[in-house]
């Protein structure tokens, strides 16, 4: 439908940009998100720095915009109406799976930053476990590790070029490895690793993934690493939900250019970043960012505040017919467990810095945002990771302190129902467990409200809370109340 409105093409010739720009930023993980956030402030850092983007999950993303040069239109849109703005920091974007590429950007002595958006499941690591740990019998790891000694480890062959262009490596962790084999090889300079990911420590998470692979492939590019390497923290936030094709045609109608993949994301933005970068960084306070050196307080006001009442809208709220995040703050009962599941996490975000009452003020108008439609599907993936950073570690603090937990609790509650009605729906559920979640679900397809069952599936969320009966029976008997 779009191909019927007459318009010109989004390209840099028609819009008459000429910026010139340093691309000295590596980015993986080219979804909605980086351009509506760390694209944004790199514009706005007003210093010229550029982005070298990879895709993560979807090749098509680079082709979409390499076919636009780069730019593309970042939709503002606020309860009122929309404003418009080209961005045009990334000055190349190319399919992730092109491992000549990422490895020579990665190498490269200009390349002083490697961000992340690569989603909580690509890290590979067990979330929970302090440190954090890279999860080996991950059969996507192991394989890597395999490929990664046949290019730069001990089993090191003469490869031929051909050879060494026809292996693939699966998980952004193992490219990011032998990226950084290639800058060790070419002596280039330190520099900083940044994940844009919604995980707690997630510095620490991406070097605990980063320097495991390695180790088990040469344990001196290990060293390197851990020597030339700074491990960055930071704490991401912007509603961006995926466009839809309506948003392409209205982008089309109110700006005049034909954009094949526009940007449409709220008002509000936050970015806190805790780390060092070694060989330079933009000046992205320019644009708002905060730069802290405890970052963990605003991290888990993040995880807890908004995401944590975003999977319990994406559990209870689908459980009650609701589609979006705007139609469930409109249920009464959903927003009476958002506030009791705050009230639980304000009791343990107590540093003065993080006003928490203005954040619940300012978190209720962000989702209240009507013209703002976020899919609940799409938060309801990959529960149990997620439920382990922004549900568990708010029930294992008021358990500490001697009390319940239960608003915590129900939404794990409402996580195991859900599970159990996209079963029975035969809606394949989107979980990097989901084998071991559908094999307890047909296991038990008899008895779905069993307490063994309920056992079970929270087994993979975290065996500690499954074997805490307490817990255990207060998830059980919540279940089936939503
Ligand atoms: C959401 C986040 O899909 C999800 O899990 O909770 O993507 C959320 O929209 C962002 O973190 C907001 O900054």
């Amino acid at each position: 439908m779009i191909d019927t409105l007459p318009r010109t093409p989004l390209r840099r010739d028609t819009t008459g940009l000429t910026a010139q720009r340093d691309p000295r930023i590596v980015h993986i993980g080219l979804g909605a998100f980086h351009r509506a956030h760390q694209a944004w402030y790199t514009q706005h850092a007003n210093d010229n720095w550029g982005i070298i983007a990879f895709t993560g999950r979807s090749p098509h993303a680079a082709t979409q915009l390499t076919q636009q040069d780069g730019i593309y239109t970042l939709v503002t849109r606020s309860a009122q109406g929309d404003t418009h703005e080209i961005i045009d920091t990334i000055t190349a974007a190319h399919d992730g799976n092109d491992l000549t590429t990422l490895t020579a950007h990665i190498a490269a002595a200009t390349t002083a930053i490697i961000t992340l958006t690569i989603t909580e499941a690509g890290y590979h690591c067990i979330m929970g476990t302090t440190p954090p740990t890279l999860n080996l019998n991950d059969p996507h790891i192991d394989t890597d590790i395999t490929t990664l000694r046949t290019l730069i480890g001990d089993g090191h062959t003469a490869l031929t070029t051909h050879e060494r262009r026809t292996l693939t490596l699966t998980t952004v962790p193992a490219r990011i490895v032998l990226g950084l084999a290639a800058r060790r090889d070419a002596d280039a300079w330190p520099l900083a690793i940044m994940s844009c990911d919604n995980l707690p420590h997630n510095g620490a998470v991406t070097r605990a993934a980063i320097t495991t692979i390695a180790h088990h492939v040469d344990p001196t590019l290990a060293q390197w690493i851990t020597d030339h390497v700074s491990f960055v923290d930071s704490s991401i936030d912007r509603i961006t939900p995926r466009t839809t094709d309506t948003d392409k045609r209205t982008v089309a109608h109110d700006t005049g250019y034909l954009d094949h993949t526009p940007v449409i994301t709220e008002p509000f933005s936050s970015w806190v970043i805790s780390g060092d970068f070694p060989a330079g960084r933009p000046a992205w306070e320019n644009a708002g960012a905060q730069f802290v050196t405890d970052i963990n307080p605003y991290e888990r006001r993040k995880l807890w505040l908004l995401n944590g009442a975003h999977s319990l809208m994406a559990y209870a709220g689908q459980l009650r017919g609701h589609t979006t995040v705007s139609d469930a703050m409109l249920d009464p009962e959903v927003t009476t467990w958002i506030n009791e599941f705050w009230d639980e996490a304000a009791r343990h975000l107590t540093e003065p810095d993080l006003d928490i009452p203005a954040y619940r003020v300012a978190l209720t108008q962000r989702f209240t945002n009507p013209r703002i439609a976020h899919p609940l599907a799409h938060i309801a993936h990959d529960g149990s990771l997620k439920l382990a950073a922004r549900a568990v570690p708010v029930y294992q603090a008021e358990h500490a302190a001697g009390r319940s937990g239960t608003a915590s609790l129900r939404l794990l509650a409402a996580w195991c129902d859900h599970l159990v009605i996209q079963h029975r729906n035969v809606i394949p559920i989107h979980d990097p467990n989901a084998d071991a979640l559908t094999h307890i679900i047909t296991a038990h397809a008899n008895t779905p409200r069993e307490l063994a069952t309920t056992q079970a599936l929270i087994t993979v969320l975290d065996p500690d809370l499954a074997a805490n009966t307490t817990a255990l029976t207060a998830i059980h008997t919540m279940r089936g109340s939503f």
